[in-house]
């Protein structure tokens, strides 16, 4: 896959997806994007400066979670469709959807192994009990974008438990907790990983790597509520191309709240698929969907 690709998902990425829950997307991001996400990744560190003074002075760094990216700084809003794994995304999820959260991640080498991530599933106790179907659409899934290679195990990796997407996630008291097996994903600066809420998964030690930095962007159905905003500000909407205004759950003029659940506007499918995805045969069928809907539909009113 080439950098920038306007690639849709394979039936074999498909398959691999309902197996093992998740999907490594090689060199989505194009070098001259790795230097400009690592520069904007280092201006929120800098801005954090007790911690990054810790970092610098030798001591073990606490890891750093940027939430609401999107609200500190401009230098991650391409992230929010980027062509490297929007198609991907769309051939997932279908086209009513909107971004829910955007966070960038800092994780510190530690010789001491310590992890400041525990195993578990996105979204929280009630979402913890709602799992996928491989037919339906995915309710919530993140893209994970790295900005730094994480080529052996023990660097921060981010690890997953391959296929237990489709399982109810164990607590702690469960004997079937015991003997989970961890898949310590690889990848290069430039790729991404695409999972469903419902994946368990963690951060593995990082005492061999360099500083795992990453951008996290996480998208539900449009009639899901964001994690890191209630309403986006006019200042953060003026600088987003229509697309992306649209997925941060802008309307113009004032939304019905059903409009969440299936958007009266009849741009919706234009507006998300653009250019760049209207003929995609991938997502065609996603075209009938709609046209059936606004034909037969009294949900909509
Ligand atoms: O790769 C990581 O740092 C873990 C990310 C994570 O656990 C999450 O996004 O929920």
């Amino acid at each position: 896959l080439q950098a920038g690709s306007l690639s849709g998902l394979s039936d074999q990425e498909r398959n691999f997806w309902n197996e093992n829950g998740y999907l490594l997307v090689p060199g989505a991001l194009a070098p001259h994007e790795i230097e400009e996400y690592l520069h904007s990744t280092d201006e929120l560190v800098a801005r954090g400066k007790r911690r990054a003074l810790a970092a610098l002075s030798g001591v073990e760094a606490q890891d750093q979670k940027f939430q609401g990216v999107l609200f500190r700084s401009d230098g991650f809003d391409a992230l929010l469709d980027h062509r490297g794994v929007f198609g991907k995304v769309l051939a997932l999820m279908g086209p009513y959807i909107s971004v829910l959260g955007t966070d960038v991640l800092v994780r510190y080498p530690r010789p001491s192994g310590e992890v400041e991530s525990a195993l578990h599933t996105d979204g929280g106790p009630s979402m913890q009990k709602i799992l996928p179907q491989e037919q339906g659409f995915v309710l919530q899934l993140k893209v994970q974008y790295f900005f730094t290679n994480v080529l052996d195990e023990n660097c921060g990796n981010f690890s997953v438990v391959p296929g237990s997407h489709k399982r109810s996630f164990p607590h702690r008291h469960d004997t079937n907790r015991r003997g989970i097996e961890m898949r310590q994903l690889r990848c290069s600066a430039g790729d991404a990983i695409v999972f469903p809420w419902s994946l368990w998964h963690a951060a593995a030690p990082n005492t061999v790597g360099e500083i795992r930095k990453s951008a996290i962007i996480r998208y539900g159905q449009l009639w899901c509520r964001p994690m890191d905003y209630q309403v986006v500000p006019s200042q953060v909407l003026q600088r987003l191309t229509i697309r992306q205004q649209r997925l941060v759950g802008h309307f113009e003029g004032e939304p019905s709240p059903n409009d969440y659940y299936g958007p009266s506007d009849k741009d919706q499918l234009s507006i998300i698929l653009g250019d760049e995805w209207t003929t995609d045969p991938n997502l065609v069928s996603l075209r009938e969907l709609d046209d059936y809907f606004r034909k037969n539909s009294g949900v909509r009113r």
